[in-house]
């Protein structure tokens, strides 16, 4: 077999829920598809972000800084069946290990098969053969299977943000195999963890048959797929100049004006039930109960921006979270002292890189967790010459690259709050020890450099095992 031209050189076709067009610049996922977008003339393809009533069939073709967009619509009925129904009531809670959670309806599946189905044609009738296509997430797990049963020949790449579960729980969603059967008919799979590569593996070698034939490279009939474990990383370097940019700073200087001489513990977490926040409420309650000497001496800021709050479990944690931090601040505030601040709303970008320069303390507990960004963004934004101390949950995919972080197990309410507390008593020589590893680490594997070990899976001969 000849050796395949080398990545860089063939046009990339992005494929993800939502793209950047609209907010360019927005996150560091985005920028980073972007880039290798516009320099390989490439092109994504996702939801416009537009529902009507009626179904619209037409592709939207637009363009902006560079980059080519290919926008499809969604009906009310696609809305609800394949976004709140399939994607967000089955697939994330069960890859959360949320199977209470799940709403298993065979109507949300007829949506998801339709809805990839629509993409797929897309797909087939904006590329060429030579493409590279790199499908982003949970949203897509069928693209591959139902292009090739379209008969168009295409190197397809998935990454999955979110973790892969042990497969006695992937086993539970009753239309698991072909949904593992679509996963299996990728040529790449990228995953965040060893763990979830563990799982994954487990799940195709049991359910599926497939063969492991090298360290990364599995035979399942006759598709060879590799298995690559690629944790997402940030621009840290970016990040890490936001901090001290004038917005970093203002929003610092408002927040320091609050604590006066207190210190900061940060916790900043899209509204949702997979990062943990009712516990962690209750681990900072812990610590006030065992160690009140610590009153009146710190300050726990959460930025929660609500998201998904149309779905009814998000409506409920919002709910539960007004509720334990009225009932913390009754129990232990005072007059002059507010033990928990709770923020419902979201923050720009270097607000939050200022805010998480400030803190003492950074305070990432999911159960469970793809990655977890913010414990990359809180390293990134530190001092180096008096650094915070970052707590981190044992669930999150981060944990298995962060280890010099303090490590909990977020369900451990003593655990968390010990862990606080020697976080806040660390001395500064240890603090800016672990500080440099981590940083070193997220400079290392770094949002571009998580792109090209992605990417540079196809340079390898498919037969070459
Ligand atoms: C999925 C996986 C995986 C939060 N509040 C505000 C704000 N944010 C930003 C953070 C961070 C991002 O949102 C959240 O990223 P996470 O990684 O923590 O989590 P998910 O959104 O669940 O992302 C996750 C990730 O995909 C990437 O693969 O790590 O495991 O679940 O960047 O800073 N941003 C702004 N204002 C806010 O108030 N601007």
């Amino acid at each position: 077999m000849n050796k395949p031209r080398p990545h860089s050189s063939r046009r990339l076709v992005a494929v993800s829920n939502r793209t950047s067009f609209g907010s360019p610049g927005a996150g560091g996922l985005a920028v980073a598809l972007s880039d290798t977008l516009a320099e390989t003339g490439g092109l994504w393809i996702g939801w416009s972000g537009k529902i009507f009533d009626v179904p619209r069939r037409r592709v939207n073709l637009t363009e902006e800084g560079g980059v080519s967009f290919a926008l499809i619509d969604m009906s009310k009925a696609d809305y609800e069946g394949f976004y709140l129904g399939y994607a967000n009531s089955v697939l994330w809670p069960v890859m959360h290990n949320r199977l209470d959670l799940a709403v298993f309806d065979s109507e949300y599946f007829a949506a998801y098969v339709a809805i990839n189905q629509r993409f797929a044609q897309a797909i087939a009738n904006q590329t060429t053969p030579d493409d590279i296509i790199w499908v982003q997430d949970y949203h897509f797990f069928l693209l591959a299977k139902q292009l090739k049963e379209q008969n168009c020949p295409r190197q397809t790449g998935f990454f999955l943000h979110i973790p892969f579960p042990a497969p006695e729980v992937f086993r539970s969603i009753p239309d698991h195999r072909l949904l593992g059967e679509g996963l299996c008919a990728y040529d790449v799979v990228g995953l965040q963890s060893p763990h979830d590569c563990k799982n994954f593996s487990r799940y195709m070698q049991e359910e599926l048959g497939a063969e492991q034939v090298s360290e990364e490279r599995y035979r399942i009939g006759d598709h060879t797929l590799t298995l690559r474990l690629c944790p997402i990383g940030i621009d840290a370097e970016g990040f890490s100049q936001s901090a001290t940019s004038d917005t970093a700073e203002n929003a610092a200087q408002k927040l320091a004006k609050f604590l006066g001489d207190r210190h900061l513990i940060i916790g900043v977490d899209r509204m949702d039930y997979s990062k943990g926040l009712p516990q962690r409420f209750e681990g900072m309650a812990t610590l006030f109960d065992k160690y009140p000497i610590l009153h009146g001496t710190i300050s726990f800021t959460q930025i929660a921006p609500p998201s998904r709050s149309v779905v009814e479990e998000y409506a409920q944690l919002r709910q539960q979270l007004d509720e334990l931090s009225g009932r913390i601040n009754g129990d232990y505030g005072d007059l002059d002292w507010i033990p928990i601040r709770y923020l419902a709303r979201g923050y720009e970008r270097d607000e939050l890189a200022g805010l998480y320069r400030l803190a003492r303390v950074g305070l990432v507990t999911p159960l469970q967790d793809g990655m977890n960004l913010v414990a990359k963004e809180y390293i990134a934004a530190q001092d180096p010459e008096d650094p915070g101390v970052l707590v981190l949950s044992q669930f999150a995919g981060a944990a298995e690259q962060m280890k010099e972080a303090l490590i909990i197990n977020p369900h451990d309410r003593d655990a968390v709050a010990d862990a606080v507390l020697t976080a806040l008593n660390m001395p500064l020589a240890e603090r800016k020890r672990r500080w440099r590893a981590l940083y070193d680490g997220i400079c290392r594997q770094d949002i571009t450099w998580w792109r090209g070990h992605f990417l540079a899976a196809f340079d390898s001969d498919p037969a070459g095992i």
